[in-house]
């Protein structure tokens, strides 16, 4: 595992796509800090276009820069700083979804969620302020088989900065050590492809020490499948990169068990363990918006809880649970009120959230699966099982999970943990289970929605 210096030893962050600051505010106290989350990625906080042309309000506006002023469809500066400081009071760290490869695409002129005035096509972003000198020509991204096409071109048609000049570095790194400044304790890259290593670097440097001292996490969303020029490990100096073959693997080996040993072997060129951002699916590719091939999202919930539980339970990176919104539209934006603000996320007796919110960090497999992760952080992965329809295996003798997509009765297994009768997390304690006193477990489990069990030490019936 990749340990953040900053996370006290905790594993995991859940990204609340579309979420208002007010609400992510309220998650990370009444759940987030009691399960053992290190942070949250929240969306693109600067002030971005409005789109409405291709569609109304789509999310990936906020993809779209206009300034680095903090106002954004989640709210305004005021409610980011209360969301900053509330969350951290509770141990929750925000990480910022930091757009900094470009501005808004060409052909988009009007005001941002600020109120403040652009036009891509005369380059004129006057709040920054951004002109001409600052961008590349107008090519675009069409080769990734050359790395000047992917970093020196624009992606999709969005206006690409040039980041070799000085003065769009030092706009950059004020953003991110305003940022810094309010409590904010790293930043994911957005396009980080399709920009120099080097030029990242000297913009890095510019960055303040975050509180607690040492610099900000920086983990790079980096499109690698072995099928282009740009490989992931040209950033590990910079922090962590995305790793997007693991979400093909996984749903991979959730349809065939036998390919779980080893999902990780590096024989993929997949990112080394400790520089490893690791998730199952991702804003972009739960919808077909890059880093395609087969995935497992919510909305195939059995195997993807199966997914999500493997991949806390297993030994490799730091890992990043998605919280989406339903969706029909691969276009729509997050549920949302006339105005177009996102709706509350409003919290159901059972735990599950409402107003079309989906919560996945909440389901008992992937919520009280962080505990897990963080209590077996730095063990090895022991007593490896797989036989037809069944994986487990121990982690030291701090853990034990297990999981058996037509549910297993009777299966006596060796855990590696001490003898006790410990709270079984996927049925949050309703299960318990037994291991002796040579660490000796005999389970059943049960064929239903959530065919898992993990047990993990501290956490007893
Ligand atoms: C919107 C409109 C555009 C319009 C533009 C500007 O959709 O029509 O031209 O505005 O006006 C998001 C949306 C875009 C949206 C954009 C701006 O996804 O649709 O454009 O906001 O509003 C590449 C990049 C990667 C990027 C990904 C989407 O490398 O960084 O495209 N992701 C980030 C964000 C994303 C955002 C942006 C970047 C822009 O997460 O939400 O876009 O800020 C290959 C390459 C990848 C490449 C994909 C593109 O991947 O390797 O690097 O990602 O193609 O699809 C297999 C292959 C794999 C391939 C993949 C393709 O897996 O193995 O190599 O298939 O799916």
């Amino acid at each position: 595992e990749y340990t953040d210096p900053h996370c006290n030893g905790k594993q995991v962050i859940v990204h609340l796509f579309e979420w208002k600051w007010t609400d992510i505010a309220n998650e990370c106290e009444r759940y987030l800090s009691h399960k053992g989350y290190c942070g949250v990625q929240v969306s693109p906080p600067n002030e971005h276009t409005i789109i409405t042309k291709e569609y109304p309000r789509p999310w990936w506006e906020r993809y779209q820069p206009v300034s680095y002023i903090l106002h954004s469809r989640s709210g305004n500066e005021a409610q980011f700083k209360d969301m900053v400081q509330r969350c951290k009071a509770v141990g929750v760290r925000i990480y910022v979804d930091s757009v900094v490869n470009h501005m808004a695409g060409m052909g988009r002129q009007g005001t941002g969620t600020a109120g403040t005035h652009f036009d891509s096509d005369a380059y004129s972003y006057p709040t920054v302020p951004y002109s001409r000198e600052h961008f590349h020509d107008d090519c675009p991204v069409n080769n990734y088989g050359d790395p000047n096409n992917v970093r020196n071109c624009y992606l999709v048609g969005l206006s690409d900065l040039d980041q070799s000049k000085e003065y769009v570095r030092n706009k950059i790194a004020d953003y991110y050590n305003h940022l810094i400044d309010i409590g904010v304790a790293g930043f994911r890259i957005d396009a980080s492809k399709h920009m120099w290593p080097n030029d990242l670097e000297a913009i890095q440097a510019k960055t303040k020490n975050v509180d607690g001292g040492g610099k900000a996490l920086f983990y790079h969303e980096v499109i690698d499948q072995n099928d282009g020029a740009i490989k992931v490990n040209e950033y590990y100096d910079l922090g962590l990169v995305t790793e997007f073959r693991y979400c093909q693997k996984i749903a991979w080996g959730i349809n065939n068990f036998g390919q779980l040993n080893g999902v990780v072997d590096y024989g993929w060129g997949m990112s080394k363990s400790d520089r490893a951002l690791v998730f199952v699916d991702n804003h972009d590719n739960q919808r077909g918006h890059g880093g395609g091939g087969n995935l497992l999202t919510h909305k195939n919930p059995r195997n993807y809880k199966m997914a999500v539980a493997f991949t806390l339970a297993y030994n490799y990176g730091f890992t990043r649970v998605m919280s989406s919104y339903g969706f029909q539209s691969t276009d729509q934006g997050p549920p949302h009120n006339a105005d177009y603000s996102a709706k509350d996320v409003t919290i159901n007796a059972d735990g599950s959230c409402g107003n079309g919110w989906m919560c996945e960090h909440r389901w008992n497999p992937i919520g009280n699966m962080v505990a897990f992760r963080n209590k077996v952080a730095g063990t090895d992965l022991n007593n490896w099982y797989d036989q037809g329809d069944v994986v487990a295996f121990g982690r030291g003798n701090k853990g034990f999970f297990a999981m058996a997509k037509q549910g297993h009765a009777q299966l006596q297994l060796q855990s590696g943990m001490p003898g006790g009768s410990y709270c079984d997390l996927v049925t949050d304690c309703k299960k318990k289970i037994n291991v002796d006193g040579s660490g000796r477990v005999s389970v059943n489990i049960d064929n239903n929605e959530e065919p898992i069990i993990a047990i993990v030490v501290d956490v007893f019936t």
